[in-house]
Parts: structure tokens; sequence; C-alpha cells
């Protein structure tokens, strides 16, 4: 599914973030940045050393920041490691590091001179974030900055298996629904 957002486009794929041709991929990272399981994991297997390497220069990244490497070995240049909220029952400020995450990695991006960006589904794995809740604080965040910054000409959401993009369509489609009723 792909919507036009200002000038820029947002759209939703299945697929695997590691294998996107965007300038930018993001990864769901840990605070340490020194790797993990899910995409960090499949990110850092498929880019190869050089990323860790970098990472470690780094030293960490706060929830809801967001710091950047080179793509390695990847087909993206950068990678844009960002760390979202661990989900405790959603009363610990969970939404607001969720949507700082996707904002903090978009401002990179745009600080960078970069203009396509692939996300995956940030925290909604073993962050435990319930991807019905999720998926319309991504996808908002990510419609506001477009609107805003038409400097980043396409924002991808990877979603890895049908329920996960199912979860993320039904959520555009209730955002276009409420933006339409004003
Ligand atoms: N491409 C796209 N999406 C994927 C892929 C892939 N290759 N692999 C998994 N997903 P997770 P989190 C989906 O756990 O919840 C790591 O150990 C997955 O189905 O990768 O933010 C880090 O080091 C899920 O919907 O990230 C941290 O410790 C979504 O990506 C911790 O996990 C996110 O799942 C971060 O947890």
């Amino acid at each position: 599914m792909q919507v036009s957002v200002g000038k820029s486009t947002l759209e939703l794929v299945q697929g695997d973030i590691t294998q996107q041709d965007t300038e930018a991929i993001v990864n769901a990272a840990n605070s340490s940045l020194l790797g993990g399981g899910g995409v960090d994991g499949a990110i850092h297997r498929a880019g190869g050393p050089q990323i860790l390497e970098e990472c470690r220069k780094i030293g960490g990244c706060p929830p809801g920041e967001a710091r950047i490497t080179s793509g390695g070995g990847l087909k993206a240049k950068y990678v844009i490691h960002t760390v979202g909220p661990i989900y405790r029952g959603g009363r610990r400020g969970e939404a607001g590091i969720l949507a700082s995450a996707y904002r903090s990695s978009l401002e990179l991006a745009s600080q960078r001179g970069i203009r396509s960006v692939a996300f995956p589904s940030i925290s909604t794995g073993a962050y435990g974030y319930p991807i019905e809740l999720a998926a319309p604080i991504a996808l908002q965040t990510a419609m506001d900055y477009l609107q805003a910054h038409s400097e980043i000409e396409m924002v991808r959401f990877v979603l890895f298996g049908s329920s996960a993009y199912e979860a993320y369509e039904k959520a555009l489609k209730g955002l276009l629904q409420s933006e339409s009723a004003g």
C-alpha cells in the first residue's frame, strides 16, 4: 500500500528490512548498540562486521534516540540505529518513546541529506509492544514528519509477515479515514 503525504510517499511492504534499497534502513537496536536478535541480528549478519565496529565507537544510545553508521555490505548506504521502548503495560511513557524513536531517526536522516528510509516495526518483537497499538503511533509520527519535511522523499515500513503487514494496513486506513473525517 502506498499513499502520498505532502510531496512525499509513505509505503507499506511485506518483506525483510536487510534487503531494502533505500538510502538508509533503520535498526531496532538496544541501548548498548552491540547487537541482539530479531532485526538487529539480521542487519549485523547481512551487513558484516563494519557496522558493529562503528557501533562500538558510538558507545550506546538511550531509548527514543537514534545514531547512524554506514551500511557495511548492505544495499543501503546507512543504518540508523534507534532504540524503542520495552513495553510494560503502556503507562510508563512507552508511546512517547516509540514516537521519539521514529522522529529521531527521521531527523538524523534529514541532517545527513538522506532521502529514503525503510523502518521495521520498532519494539513489536522482543520488546513486546502490541503491534495494533504500535502501528498507529509509527505511522502518525512518520506522516507528521513528512508533512513538514519534504526533503525526505520516501518512508517505507517493512513488515515481517502477513499479520504484521495487515496490522499496519488497518492502522493506516484508520488514520486516513479519521483525517478525511476532519
Ligand atoms: N525484517 C523486517 N522485520 C523483521 C525482521 C526482518 N529481517 N526480523 C524481525 N522483524 P525485534 P524490538 C520484525 O525483536 O521489539 C533485539 O535483540 C519482528 O517480527 O527485532 O524493537 C535488539 O537488540 C517484529 O515485528 O525488535 C533489542 O534487544 C519487529 O521486526 C530488541 O531485540 C521488531 O522486532 C529490540 O526489540
